[in-house]
């Protein structure tokens, strides 16, 4: 269980539970503060200053498309009297939503799905073996992680497999497609290696992984942990894919740091805002750009051109490419 200390909750969001404390109160519903810990098939599993419980949904939260509760986020919960469980009456507002677009059956428009919520940073992981590192795949989750409001890292996992040459050229190439996201080379095997990590997750702050199946997401919570509280599970030796051995969300308290969210393999997120995402991710591009002597720029061969002045042309070229690709590709 989470010591509940370990669980920061932001002074905006405590305040905001104060006010509806009281509101809820008043309504014969004394409620307390807890955060959802846990999300598998079963009920969210909240943990509060008290104990750890699962808890149900109130009505209009389950009818309400948007607001369904996510890991990671604050929560006003109490115990009616007669009923055995537990009721979350609201969510409280979120500092960061890392979310994505989920086709349902049919239906024709895709629902926003929240994943987790108030996370500070995301681990995005790749596996170095078979193919290597796809550096479009790269680009294209850290703009959706930036534009969900979350500070992208780069982790390359498996590097006991790959030989150092190779590690050290997808290394310099990301370095010049994105100098600003902090990358770590990592083999769950070498301790010194998931030490580096640990700097990006500080006490007080939430970081989630986030990367296909298999690519070693469980074996490095574990790693940072120093025990075996995820599960890990064997990738397929046809082609190097994993078995979605992890099917749940949930927080892990890191010794000493911040809170883990394992999660399921997941390719990508989608990028639901391309806008907001290319401003958060190619913020030096967008600004190089006003600088240009001609508004309509290409920077490609004008005169004048900031953007290939400042700009490396791997960065200039992934912002390129992003910004005229598809939003769900
Ligand atoms: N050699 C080596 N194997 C690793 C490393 N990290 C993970 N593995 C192996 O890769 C396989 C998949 O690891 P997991 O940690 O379960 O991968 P995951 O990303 O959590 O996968 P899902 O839960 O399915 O999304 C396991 O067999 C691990 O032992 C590593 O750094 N080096
Ligand atoms: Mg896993
Ligand atoms: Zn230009």
């Amino acid at each position: 269980m989470i010591p509940f200390e370990r669980l920061v909750c932001a002074e905006q969001t405590r305040e905001e539970f104060e006010r509806i404390q009281k509101k809820l109160s008043k309504a014969g519903k004394p409620c307390v503060l807890g955060c959802v810990v846990s999300l598998d098939r079963s009920l969210p599993l909240v943990r509060t200053v008290q104990e750890e419980l699962r808890a149900e949904l109130t009505a209009s939260i389950k009818k309400s498309e948007d607001s369904i509760v996510a890991v990671g986020d604050w929560v006003a919960l109490w115990q009616p009297k007669d009923h055995e469980r537990a009721v979350i009456e609201c969510v409280l507002p979120r500092r960061s939503e890392i979310a994505r677009v989920k086709r349902i059956g049919r239906e024709r428009q895709p629902r926003r799905q929240v994943l987790a919520a108030n996370v500070d940073s995301v681990l995005i992981c790749q596996s170095l073996t078979g193919e290597g590192v796809d550096m479009r795949l790269l680009v294209r989750q850290m703009a959706a992680v930036a534009g969900c409001g979350a500070r992208p890292v780069f982790v390359l996992t498996k590097s006991d497999l790959v030989d150092e040459a190779m590690v050290a050229s997808t290394v310099a190439h990301i370095a010049a497609i994105a100098p600003d996201v902090p990358t770590f080379v990592i083999s769950s095997l070498d301790a010194d290696s998931v030490e580096l990590v640990r700097s990006c997750c500080k006490p007080g702050t939430v970081v989630m992984l986030l990367g296909e199946s298999g690519v070693g997401k469980s074996s490095l919570v574990n790693a940072l942990l120093g025990e075996q509280a995820a599960e890990v599970g064997d990738v397929r030796s046809s082609d190097d894919k994993g078995r979605h051995t992890t099917v749940a969300r949930r927080m892990l308290a890191c010794p000493d740091g911040g809170i883990l969210i394992d999660a399921p393999g997941l390719r990508t997120l989608q990028i639901l805002d391309m806008k907001r995402s290319l401003r958060r991710a190619f913020s030096d591009v967008e600004e190089a750009a006003l600088g240009c002597r001609f508004r309509d720029c290409t920077h490609t061969d004008e005169p004048g051109c900031v953007v290939r002045e400042e700009i490396s042309p791997e960065r200039l070229a992934a912002y390129r490419a992003l910004a005229s690709s598809k939003q769900f590709a």
